[in-house]
């Protein structure tokens, strides 16, 4: 199977921006392909980050990894396809409860994953407020606030593919419960990607 580790899979719910951050992070030069044996497409980019070239696909919106539909299929497809690819899972910032069934689907499969927190300027204009840090915390991966038609925490999202994290859903399930304060780790944390402290 070809190296997916230089792959970002950009995964989410429906609606939530995906297409919008992938022409942010890829400069909009992208191709689209049709997923062979069915009528869905997808669309492939290119990022350039610290002199690392990442191919960026931008899969179709689903709720889950169990797919009820053709293009639901699709995405879970792709997800098995690019075994090694970091995945980067939107979130919609003014309804962040409902991507984070496919997001804790994701970090179960062992996938390393980082995860954009968009529409942030929709959330502040409402006037909610989301704990980006706290999320962060909790799934042990990192969170980059995002809004990608206002440009937004874009260069941070790109700079953090880098950083991305396998976390243990056990872990994520005990502090969501808030059963467990991690120990320090000496591999990186999801705070800053190098220190077990922060
Ligand atoms: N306010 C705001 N609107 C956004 C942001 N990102 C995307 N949008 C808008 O949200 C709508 C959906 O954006 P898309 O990029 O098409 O979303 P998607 O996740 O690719 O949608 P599907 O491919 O249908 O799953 C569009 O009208 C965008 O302009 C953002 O950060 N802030
Ligand atoms: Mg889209």
């Amino acid at each position: 199977m070809a190296d997916t580790s230089k792959t970002v899979l950009m995964m989410g719910n429906p609606n939530v921006g995906k297409s919008a951050l992938f022409n942010r992070l890829t400069g909009g030069d992208a191709v689209v392909s049709n997923y062979p044996g069915t009528t869905v497409d997808y669309t492939k980019g290119v990022l350039i980050e610290s002199g690392q070239e990442y191919e960026v696909i931008d899969a179709p919106g689903t709720y889950s990894l169990e797919a009820r539909d053709a293009a639901e299929g699709v995405a879970v497809r792709l997800i098995s396809e690019n075994p090694d690819a970091t995945v980067l899972i939107v979130l919609d910032a003014t309804r962040v409860e409902r991507g984070l069934y496919l997001a804790l689907e994701v970090i179960e499969r062992g996938c390393p994953v980082i995860i954009a927190l968009n529409m942030i300027d929709a959330a502040r204009d409402r006037q909610i407020a989301v704990d980006a840090r706290m999320l962060q915390k909790i799934l042990g991966a990192p969170v980059v606030p995002t809004s990608a038609t206002g440009g937004e925490g874009i260069r941070n999202l790109a700079e953090t593919i880098r950083k991305a994290q396998k976390a243990d859903i056990a872990n994520v399930r005990a502090r969501a419960d808030g059963r467990f304060d991690e120990p320090a780790r000496s591999g990186g944390c999801a705070e800053c990607g190098r220190c077990g402290g922060c």
